[in-house]
């Protein structure tokens, strides 16, 4: 009805617009055609009574002359008759004859000028004809008609004119309405046509209607829109959407505005430590300050973790906040302060003494003390009331971070019940048996079970917690959809394998392969074709550094070939130098890689390099890009971050991964050469392939790895658990106000 409103309306007042000008055009016609009638008519009736008026002018008879002209002048039309026999005469004239018509002034009523006399009675026609005779050569006779008449049909004129325009405008709006409806109708099947993608490229489905001509233009175009939102959608919900940290932000803007996220990790986005008189700013190379800071930034969230800098109580305010990253302020840490007994039993006994090895199951036996735990489960307390004091809803997003917090997801409900807690393991989960020997494995399952939502790496460690819920603990657990029932709470187990920025920061990639290959060769005092493979980790024992050293060894004796041709750099940073097992790692590493130099001494270059020490983001990736192998042989590991980080610092497409079965990362880069680290011989073999792989399988290989990491990149793992909470929270909304309905 409003579609036909809009063709009808604006053609009404038109049509109006048209009869208001056309009525006085009609009106004007008509008069003339009337003018000219009367004036044909004068003619006619002075042809008729001429004969017998000249021969009564002629006999002078002037009464029978009135006579005649009062006789004639009882026509309906005709409203008098006058005689001028010369314009100083007056004129010989019947009844109503108007006294303006004097003889003298009859020239003006001649030929073209305005032959019309207003009167009372309304306008009068003026004729003046030639009478002429002997007696009168100057004789003229005048003819008046009535022209009230003429008024009369031009109203009656204009009202038919109204009329008309009345009946053109129904009809024409009738038709306009049916044609649009008809029109409307087959828009709608062709734009339904294209919407089901029967457009140009593709035939109409049989019984379709066929495609409008007139579409034809914008059919592309409405393709294209379709196709870029089809692939959207489907790219969000299957989880293949172009994450970059912009993309990140927008969704987070659209799905989590306003709300209120909390971070919670150990370690700190920013470090302040002190440098002589000044203070600096340190960000921690850490893959999950990567993943967070984008939600942080689009959020304006806080991020509370311990304050371990030397310099942070000097930066804090009297509520121990900070504003962070230092050059644009854009969310805050609330920093926690530990004493060194929490510390030590907190971070340095049951997280990485206890847990770390538990979890890793890297044959270093965990060590369990229950002071260790006394003092983990008071720092998640701690934790948990820095939570409920930062928190400025009731029902605040809180991501959890790691194996340092398994008790904090439900001391947070206890405190936050309508929290969406999000945990995140960011290490292995074992299987039941081995978790078991964890004396309060129950109570760290529980703890982890007061998340909303708990993300693993691989679907292997979240069949693994599963497992491990339904050996040890009263709960339902739904393996259809991987969700735990405990308590009354729900938690879904999700895996969420986390991944690096992409693409890397410019500034990584800043310096070109080719001078990264030179300017390390030279540091290293290499030949500028020597061979050269990198490892990049912690200094942790999980990471299979002393394997890797013995796989170089192995290379070494079965293909002497690379004696003095081929070196390894082992970047290695200094970690948890508190723990005895860290500190005899190190000792065993630094003896392995002298006795493995000494063995080929005197040969070139010696094959192992190490460099124990910290190394900022992008000397690590100048590293990357000037090695011909970047070898990751970890024993167990979630993921592996370095194993994506070498792929992401080669975009030169060459350079081989070696990478451990073990690694959650070997499960999404099946084109690394996939090693078992505790074999030598294969892990050699696997060397030996590395260094001799030609340039082409190298790029393909890499290109494939590449496209895997740009797709699934860190604002990927991020953003799905957020939209997923995003989702859930929805959800329980949706229930809450049903349930208040009810
Ligand atoms: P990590 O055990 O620390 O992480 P990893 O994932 O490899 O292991 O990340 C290490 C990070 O530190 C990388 O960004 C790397 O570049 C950096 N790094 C390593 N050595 C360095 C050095 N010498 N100098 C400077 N930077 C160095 C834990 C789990 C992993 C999981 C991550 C993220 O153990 O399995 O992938 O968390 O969830």
């Amino acid at each position: 009805m409003r579609l036909s409103l809009r063709f009808v309306l604006p053609l009404m007042l038109v049509l109006a617009g048209i009869a208001y000008g056309v009525a006085p055009l009609v009106d004007q016609l008509t008069l003339r055609w009337f003018v000219r009638d009367l004036d044909i008519r004068a003619t006619l009736v002075v042809n008729a009574i001429e004969e017998p008026l000249q021969e009564q002018l002629l006999a002078g008879k002037k009464v029978k002359i009135r006579e005649f002209f009062n006789r004639i002048s009882q026509d309906e039309r005709l409203y008098a008759v006058g005689y001028c026999a010369s314009p100083t005469d007056k004129p010989l004239a019947s009844r109503y004859f108007p006294l303006e018509l004097r003889c003298a002034e009859l020239d003006r009523w001649e030929g073209l000028g305005d032959p019309l006399l207003a009167s009372d009675k309304g306008p009068l026609h003026v004729a003046v004809k030639p009478m002429v005779n002997e007696a009168a050569p100057d004789g003229r006779l005048v003819l008046v008609h009535d022209m009230s008449f003429v008024t009369r049909r031009s109203e009656e004129t204009k009202r038919y004119v109204f009329y008309f325009f009345m009946a053109l405008a129904a009809v024409v709006s009738l038709l306009t309405v049916i044609i649009a409806q008809l029109s409307w109708r087959g828009w709608m099947a062709g734009m339904r046509s294209l919407l089901r993608g029967e457009g140009l490229l593709r035939q109409p489905a049989v019984g379709a209607p066929s495609q409008l001509p007139e579409f034809k233009p914008i059919a592309r175009d409405l393709q294209r829109l379709i196709h870029e939102l089809e692939a959207e959608t489907r790219a969000r919900d299957e989880g293949q959407i172009t994450w970059t940290s912009e993309s990140l932000r927008a969704i987070l803007h659209g799905e989590l505005r306003g709300e209120d996220v909390i971070v919670v990790s150990n370690r700190e986005p920013y470090i302040h430590q002190r440098r002589g008189d000044r203070i600096e700013a340190q960000r921690p190379a850490s893959g999950l300050v990567t993943a967070l800071e984008p939600i942080m930034r689009a959020c304006s969230g806080i991020w509370i973790a311990h304050g371990s800098g030397s310099a942070d109580r000097e930066m804090v305010d009297k509520h121990d906040r900070v504003a962070v990253p230092p050059e644009h302020p854009a969310y805050q840490i609330r920093r926690v302060w530990l004493s060194a007994e929490e510390e030590a039993g907190y971070y340095y006994g049951f997280a990485n003494e206890g847990l770390w090895p538990l979890c890793h199951i890297a044959h270093v036996r965990p060590t369990f003390r229950s002071g260790d735990w006394t003092q983990y489960v008071a720092v998640n307390r701690k934790f948990a009331r820095a939570v409920a004091a930062e928190a400025k809803t009731k029902d605040p997003i809180v991501l959890v971070q790691d194996y340092h917090f398994a008790l904090l997801p439900n001391m947070i409900r206890e405190q936050l019940p309508d929290a969406t807690i999000i945990t995140f393991w960011h290490i292995p989960w074992p299987n039941p048996e081995s978790f078991a020997i964890c004396p309060w494995r129950d109570e760290v399952v529980a703890g982890l079970l007061g998340s909303s939502i708990l993300g693993f790496h691989t679907q292997f460690h979240c069949n693994n917690f599963v497992d491990t819920v339904d050996r040890f603990l009263e709960a339902r657990v739904d393996r259809e959809s991987f969700t735990v029932s405990f308590g009354g709470k729900l938690t879904a187990v999700r895996r969420y394998p986390i991944s690096i920025a992409w693409p890397p920061e410019a500034e990584m990639l800043q310096k070109s392969v080719p001078d990264c290959r030179s300017e390390l060769r030279l540091l290293h005092d290499l030949p500028p074709e020597h061979k050269l493979g990198v490892g990049v980790d912690r200094l942790d024992y999980t990471k299979g550094i002393v394997e890797r050293l013995h796989a170089i060894e192995r290379l070494l004796e079965l293909n002497p070939e690379w004696i003095g041709r081929f070196s390894f750099v082992q970047v290695a940073a200094p970690t948890r130098a508190g723990i005895d097992e860290y500190r005899h790692h190190e000792t065993q590493v630094r003896a392995l890689a002298a006795r493995i130099n000494e063995r080929f001494e005197g040969q070139g270059p010696p094959p192992i390099v190490l460099r124990i020490e910290h190394h900022e983001p992008r000397a690590v990736y100048e590293y990357f890009r000037a090695a011909d192998v970047c070898f990751v042989s970890s024993l167990h590991d979630g993921m592996n971050l370095v194993a994506k980080e070498f792929v992401a610092a080669r975009d030169d497409e060459r350079g081989v991964l070696i990478l451990s079965q073990f690694t959650g990362a070997a499960r999404e880069l099946p084109e690394a050469l996939i090693v078992n680290p505790y074999d030598a011989d294969q892990c050699a073999a696997a060397l030996q392939l590395a260094l001799s792989m030609p340039e082409t399988e190298q790029r393909d290989r890499m290109r494939l790895m590449r496209g895997l990491v740009a797709e699934f990149n860190v604002f990927r793992w991020a953003g799905r658990m957020l939209l997923d909470a995003a989702a859930m929270r929805r959800r329980g909304r949706l229930i809450d106000k049903k349930a208040r309905a009810d």
